[in-house]
């Protein structure tokens, strides 16, 4: 047992969190309730940037007999503890962890803590970024402030008071509403906070310092007036506007759509330059990297616009969708994310283009989550173990996590699946709920049976529905055959349930008689369809329905007819896609004979005209009717891939059409860039399509090109322009190259968000020195390991840029793996994510994976590891 006089010993709020030698696994079916609740939380902040005292008073319950209290710490020491008031000595430190013996059954325990937020590099917990004070806790950064329960089902009501140096911390928000302000001595002030929303400790949040806020305000439909404030630094109030405009359109549309109304009298968001993420949901104080608030034309692209609606809507729709209804545990954890981002899908294509919207995430989920679901890292939607809760915030859980209860919107319709929605508000509101008592919500509210489809938070990889269509006198039979590959730990699998929006194309016509939904649910079936004198083309999984791959290809003309006559514009576009796939994977493994690599051309070459001739299509759309399959997508069809193969056959493509249509380039460049800047639509889709003009032609015609990228960046009014013109020239070698870069730097050189994109820029680019650009750009003067989204501007895009990350070499997989170590020990989350894209060795020829594999194993042989990254590296070896 323990004395409470003993010395306060302030650990370093930086520890990270190393790993033992056998890391403990936590499962998911050894989920037990918490012994003791804590109903009410005091907290009591001292602020300093380097010894800010924590004084934390619990109102303890005992919810089952005989349990001591366990309170998680990481990172800290207590340097008092009272039991009702009066020194206990009943207690001891387990680990990391403070268990209390206490002898009733409610109690009052008081703890003090010391931590240093300028020494934790983490970001988790209470830190320092650029002289304010923030905090993230979600996960399980709570403890590393104060000793807590920290785990989402201990849901307590929060107040906060906060002391500190005026001149300092003039600026002091925490959640819910502010109860009292006053003056302190010696130039300090203080203010409480009271947040009347019972919450689990990850949405627990604190800032404090020299902020300046823009302000606005929201009526909610039943009358409750909100008062909005978006806090920047001094000088960014400038660049708010849109995410202000993006709040309230959100705080709208979730009344609208799902009926879900706001439930505080002020709504509260703060943008920080260090975070680790996009942004955190905390009650009432949401706190944002300022990547996804920042925004004015000249320094924000048109994705920028998009990233900062949609990363706004989706946290303020968390304030339903994740804080109302919380997670049980951290196993539920796509219970909010999956809904979340759902929600702020369906709200982006409701601002802007659906079908447009719809294909951005089908590519995003392509590019990132296939690739997990094909790995050593794949895991279902929702996870049965972990041992770093933090490696599971994945594609896997938000995006397919998205898709899976989208599916649900198309078996239920819209309708009943809103009654879904609201019952499943209604039941869980102020809980700690499941995936499981997500989807009976749904299938009572709806009344529909999903026993089968659960397996689709079950089952991990993607599965794989193969096709074949048979034509008899007027019926047609479509037989699909299902199969979902085996993954770690899950070798067999049973049949999914699998929702199709299917239709049947007249090839005379160009016109269906209307579409089926075709829902597979055995490992392989058959459906007939009358009435067709002709054998049909098939569309399938129109609107990408399911998250699947679909097998077998189709032949080139019905993919030519339905990229030119399909009605629904995602079809359109996977006919596009699905045409280049099949040409570029034959021509990739050598299938290709030189007539068979013409006819392949030109059906794209043909494809291609129409859609830039086609006078029925916005820009939006037409833009992404001409993106080429990415890398990693074309990589996934490919197993073992040469990555060089990948690039050098894309971009033999990419020449040969930039050369075959080179005047439809000319022309497309020529009327878009007399289209004047605005945010609308067709604005938007000329500035998309006049740097893809340009991204054609350099391959075909690079003098023209550098000629027509530098005037545009000269000319540019906006960032989308001189971003897209920096990044062609980029790719290409002369001294325009190298002045405009210069130029880019020095126009923004006080601008991080801006500098992001140089950096950037450069380590994506298709530049055969790519490598040696990345080298020298670790060492300019900007780089620091300690802001994340510079690390990721930097070694995010190098590691995306397959020609320079295979480099033959291995130098790439050695600045990856050296980079995972210098990052580590400073910020093991961050540099987690480094390591996926070596884990994909399994995938990629023998020679390169065999040096993939000898740089996870020098990683490996460290002993020093965050928990993080040695769970990444031990299962992509494993
Ligand atoms: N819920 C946070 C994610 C926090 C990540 C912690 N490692 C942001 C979001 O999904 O809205
Ligand atoms: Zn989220």
């Amino acid at each position: 047992m323990n004395d409470m006089s003993r010395t306060p010993a302030a650990a370093p709020a930086t520890a990270p969190a190393t790993a033992t030698a056998q890391p403990e696994v936590i499962n998911r079916l050894d989920y037990s309730p918490p012994d003791w609740l804590v109903p009410q939380i005091a907290l009591d902040f001292a602020l300093s940037l380097d010894a800010a005292r924590v004084r934390s008073t619990l109102s303890v319950t005992r919810a089952a007999d005989g349990a001591p209290l366990r309170l998680n710490g990481d990172g800290i020491a207590v340097a008092t503890l009272l039991v009702d008031g009066h020194a206990h000595n009943a207690w001891e430190m387990d680990g990391k962890d403070l268990v209390i013996t206490l002898p009733g059954d409610a109690h009052e325990v008081t703890i003090e803590t010391v931590i240093n937020p300028v020494a934790n590099t983490q970001l988790s917990g209470l830190y320092a970024s650029g002289g304010l004070l923030c905090t993230q806790c979600e996960a399980e950064g709570f403890r590393r402030i104060t000793f807590f329960p920290d785990r989402p089902d201990v849901l307590s009501r929060y107040h906060v008071r906060m002391s500190g140096d005026k001149a300092q911390f003039p600026v002091l928000l925490s959640n819910g509403n502010p109860v009292a302000t006053g003056e302190g001595g010696d130039g300090t002030h203080w203010a409480e906070w009271n947040d009347p929303w019972p919450k689990p400790s990850y949405l627990f949040a604190l800032v404090a310092g020299d902020l300046v806020a823009q302000r606005d305000s929201f009526v909610t439909r039943s009358g409750r007036h909100v008062d909005l404030a978006i806090y920047v630094r001094p000088g960014d109030e400038t660049r708010t506007d849109h995410a202000m405009r993006s709040l309230i359109a959100s705080m709208a549309w979730d009344e609208r759509v799902y009926g879900r109304e706001y439930d505080l009298d002020l709504f509260n968001i703060v943008a920080v330059s260090d975070f680790n993420t996009g942004a955190m949901e905390n009650k009432g104080l949401n706190v944002f990297n300022t990547r996804y608030i920042l925004a004015d034309p000249e320094t924000a692209n048109d994705g920028d616009y998009d990233a900062i609606e949609g990363v706004v809507a989706h946290e303020y729709f968390h304030n339903w969708s994740g804080n109302r209804v919380t997670c049980r545990d951290w196993f539920q954890l796509s219970l909010k994310e999956g809904f979340t981002v759902l929600r702020d899908q369906q709200f982006s294509a409701d601002r802007g283009s659906a079908p447009v919207k719809r294909i951005e995430d089908v590519r995003v989920l392509r590019a990132a989550q296939f690739p997990e679901d094909s790995g050593p890292l794949a895991h279902p939607i929702r996870p049965d173990s972990y041992q770093e809760i933090s490696n599971f915030y994945t594609a896997t859980v938000y995006n397919k996590g998205a898709e899976v209860i989208r599916m649900m919107t198309v078996l239920a319709g819209p309708e009943r699946f809103r009654r879904g929605t609201d019952l499943y508000f209604e039941r869980h509101d102020g809980e700690a709920a499941t995936c499981e008592d997500f989807v009976r919500a749904i299938e009572d509210g709806a009344q529909i049976d999903l026993t089968q489809f659960r397996r689709w938070y079950e089952q991990a990889g993607t599965p794989r529905v193969d096709v074949a269509i048979a034509h008899h006198g007027d019926t047609v039979t479509l037989t699909l055959k299902q199969t979902v590959p085996p993954t770690p730990g899950q070798s067999e699998k049973q049949p999914m349930v699998i929702p199709l929006r299917t239709a049947l194309f007249d090839r005379a016509t160009g016109r269906h008689q209307g579409e089926h939904l075709v829902v597979l649910t055995q490992a392989e079936q058959s459906f007939t369809f009358t009435g067709h004198a002709t054998a049909p083309v098939l569309s399938i999984n129109r609107g990408f329905s399911a998250p699947v791959a679909i097998g077998n290809p189709a032949p080139d003309a019905d993919l030519v007819f339905l990229a030119a006559n399909d009605d629904d514009p995602f079809a359109r576009y996977e006919a596009m896609q699905q045409l280049v796939v099949q040409h570029l994977v034959a021509a990739v493994t050598d299938r290709l004979s030189e007539a068979q690599r013409a006819a392949g051309r030109a059906a794209i070459g043909e494809a291609f005209a129409k859609v830039l001739a086609d006078p029925a299509l916005d820009d939006l759309m037409r833009g992404e009717l001409i993106i080429l399959p990415g890398e990693a997508y074309l990589a996934e069809q490919l197993s073992p891939v040469d990555p060089g193969r990948v690039r050098a056959e894309r971009e033999a493509l990419k020449a040969w059409l930039g050369a075959t249509l080179a005047d439809a380039w000319r022309t497309l460049h020529d009327r878009t860039c007399a289209v004047p800047y605005s945010l609308d639509a067709a604005a938007r889709g000329a500035r998309k399509l006049k740097t893809q003009a340009l991204v054609y032609l350099a391959p075909a015609d690079p003098a023209e090109t550098i000629r027509r990228a530098a005037a545009q960046y000269a000319g540019a009014d906006n960032m989308t322009d001189r971003q897209g013109a920096l990044m062609v020239l980029c790719g290409l070698e002369g001294p325009e190259r190298e002045a405009a870069l210069a130029d880019f730097h020095q126009r923004f050189a006080d601008n991080a968000l801006v500098i992001d994109k140089w950096f950037s820029l450069q380590a994506g680019s298709l530049h055969p020195n790519a490598i040696a650009h990345v080298k020298a750009l670790a060492r300019h003067a900007d780089f620091t390991l300690t802001n994340p989204n510079r690390v990721r501007a930097l070694y995010m895009a190098f590691a995306a840029n397959t020609a320079a990350f295979h480099d033959t070499g291995g130098e790439g997989y050695r600045m990856i793996a050296d980079l995972i170590l210098a990052l580590d020990p400073i910020n093991g989350n961050v540099a987690a994510r480094f390591v996926p894209p070596l884990g994909r060795w399994r995938k990629i020829e023998p020679a390169r994976a065999a040096l993939m594999r000898g740089e996870l194993e020098r990683i490996a042989a460290q002993t020093a590891l965050s928990r993080d990254v040695r769970e990444q590296v031990s299962k992509s070896l494993g």
